[in-house]
């Protein structure tokens, strides 16, 4: 049994105190964990596998809400009605994607308004890839193929993750995800195929733009990544950061073939032994810049979501006077009955 006076730890030491019934809880958790079993939201659950889902799922949903910015910016200039019509449909999806998000981790007592508060105070973050210009048409098939194709590759575990509110959500997300990949694919596939010399560049200097970055979206190295084994352990995470980068360099090049693009890395090459494709070193410094906020595109992003929720202000208002009406109406035809 824990008391105050056990512990004599100095302060930067100390362990939370835990009572015995937690103790046994926890127990009975890892055990439920251990045998595949899932979590629900009623559920017990220690207190760091809480924080630790509703880090992750709320800077997914932020990721999802901020990732519809580099596109938005295409949709006035797509180049047919037909791929207007889609690139609207896709971004449509991932602001559902974003509201299934936020409202998996608002089951884990966060409410909406403190996971905006983080994002728009900096404190919480999104994905690295979308502090990234997306200079031409050819960026947005480029997003499509490689950044969705990254996305799916690290979701489709997730769909396995031990918190089912999350799980379920990944299941229906995942399925958008992979047709937003092969929207991609295909607007590259006809700008290659059928396209003009000018447009098979542009569709070459996307790609060598976005490859880096689309391998920095699985994370750090699994060395340098801080929550990757306790996430595993409690399958959160059920592939690590490195495995999921491999899994996407075997399938990407195949798929760059069909293309006819290069990727831009002088190293990519197969290796027999290993049965995967070596590359080439990811430039880390520059990852942990962009994650730091000082990236290409990080403070337009943020004054962007910003300026969205300051003049979406008198809608919230509205929504709010309307419901408290209604409920003083309520109100009145019952005591009237
Ligand atoms: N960007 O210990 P680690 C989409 C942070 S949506 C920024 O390995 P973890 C799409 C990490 O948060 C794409 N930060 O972390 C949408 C941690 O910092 P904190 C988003 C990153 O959580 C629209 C620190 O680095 N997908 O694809 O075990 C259109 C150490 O990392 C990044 C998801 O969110 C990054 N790339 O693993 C198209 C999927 N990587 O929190 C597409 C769910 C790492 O301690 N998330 N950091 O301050 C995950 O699977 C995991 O959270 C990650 C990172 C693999 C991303």
């Amino acid at each position: 049994m824990y008391t105050q006076a056990m512990d004599t730890a100095p302060k930067e030491e100390r362990k939370p105190i835990r009572s015995a019934e937690e103790a046994q809880l926890e127990a009975r958790f890892e055990t439920r964990i251990d045998e595949g079993d899932f979590v629900e939201a009623k559920d017990w659950m220690p207190e760091h596998y809480r924080k630790t889902l509703v880090r992750q799922i709320s800077q997914h949903a932020h990721s999802e809400i901020v990732g519809m910015l580099p596109e938005g910016n295409w949709v006035t200039r797509a180049p047919t009605l037909k791929r207007k019509a889609i690139l609207l449909a896709k971004i449509q999806d991932e602001g559902g994607h974003g509201l299934y998000l936020y409202a998996a981790a608002e089951t884990l007592g966060t409410s909406r308004d403190q996971l905006l508060d983080a994002l728009h105070t900096g404190k919480a973050k999104y994905s690295s890839i979308f502090n990234y210009p997306t200079l031409s048409w050819a960026d947005i098939g480029v997003i499509g193929w490689l950044v969705d194709g990254a996305a799916i590759m690290n979701q489709v575990p997730l769909t396995r993750c031990s918190y089912a509110p999350y799980a379920r959500a990944m299941v229906r997300i995942c399925r958008e995800e992979s047709f937003h990949q092969r929207q991609g694919f295909d607007a590259l596939m006809v700008m290659m195929k059928e396209g003009t010399e000018t447009q098979r560049e542009m569709v070459q200097d996307a790609v060598n733009r976005w490859w880096w970055p689309s391998l920095m979206m699985f994370g750090p190295p699994d060395g340098e990544s801080v929550h990757g084994a306790q996430s595993a352990r409690w399958g959160i995470k059920r592939i690590s950061n490195d495995e999921l980068r491999q899994k996407f360099v075997d399938a990407t090049v195949e798929q760059a073939k069909v293309l006819g693009v290069s990727m831009p890395d002088p190293l990519l090459k197969w290796n027999e032994a290993r049965g995967h494709h070596d590359f080439g070193p990811i430039d880390w410094d520059e990852f942990w810049r962009v994650v730091g906020g000082h990236g290409p595109c990080n403070r337009e992003r943020l004054a962007a979501r910003v300026k969205a929720w300051d003049d979406g202000a008198w809608v919230r208002d509205a929504a709010l006077a309307h419901a408290s009406k209604q409920a003083r109406k309520q109100a009145t035809q019952e005591q009237a009955a």
